[in-house]
């Protein structure tokens, strides 16, 4: 990476199913910034059937949070892998308060700190109505069953909405509308970004 360039660290947040993961793999190649997605990682870790996966999956399947030490000691060991990045989409995370402390802090280390969180909003009928659908294809258990994705959008209300004011508070945090075409979505976001780089 050039030393001159500006690097970006971007949170993409928002209720299951608004669309983050799709998003942040679009923005991911148009500004050249790495995704990391907690959800990929522990699905990753359930799909080699390893310790991490195996203690994942009990929470997972649920649609209960993974215990906040053992997601952060893995996003730590993910941003140590790919220290030379232009910066990163955090997709997924932080899904707690403890979480966003702890992110600021690796970043911090770094002389870095998170730029935009960027939320989108999306309704709750819209949510259940895409996880249901993209439960018949994805194999997930968690998008399988309406009172497992009911569980998760309230586990979002109660644990991760608070996340959205401590950014706030940072003058860092805004909201884009979730709904509509995915490439009108992405337009949005785009425009966001490039105010930022
Ligand atoms: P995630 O993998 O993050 O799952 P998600 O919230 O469903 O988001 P995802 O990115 O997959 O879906 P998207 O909105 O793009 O987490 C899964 C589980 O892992 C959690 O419940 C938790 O147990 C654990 N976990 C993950 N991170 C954690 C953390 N930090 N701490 C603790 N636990 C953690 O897309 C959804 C669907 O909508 C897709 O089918 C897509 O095609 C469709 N879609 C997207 N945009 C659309 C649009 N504009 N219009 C119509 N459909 C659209």
């Amino acid at each position: 990476m050039n030393k001159e360039e500006k690097r970006i660290n971007l949170i993409l947040f928002g209720p299951p199913g608004s669309g983050k993961g799709t998003q942040a793999k679009m923005l991911e190649k148009k500004f050249d910034l790495l995704q990391i997605s907690t959800g990929d990682l522990f699905r990753y870790e359930l799909g080699n059937n390893t310790p991490l996966g195996q203690k994942a999956r009990t929470f997972m399947d649920k649609g209960q949070l993974v215990p906040d030490e053992v997601t952060v000691a893995m996003l730590k060991n993910k941003i140590e892998q790919h220290p030379h990045v232009k910066g990163y989409i955090f997709d997924g995370f932080p899904r707690t308060l403890p979480q966003s402390e702890a992110l600021d802090e690796l970043l911090s280390t770094r002389g870095e700190s998170v730029d935009s969180l960027i939320s989108l909003v999306v309704d709750d009928e819209e949510i259940v109505n895409r996880l249901l659908e993209r439960g018949k294809t994805s194999g997930r258990k968690d998008d399988a069953n309406e009172g497992v994705i009911r569980e998760r959008i309230n586990v979002y209300k109660s644990e991760t909405a608070p996340v959205y004011a401590y950014y706030d508070q940072k003058g860092c945090a805004q909201e884009i509308a979730g709904i509509g075409e995915i490439d009108e979505i992405n337009s949005r976001l785009n425009e966001l970004i490039s105010s930022l780089a």
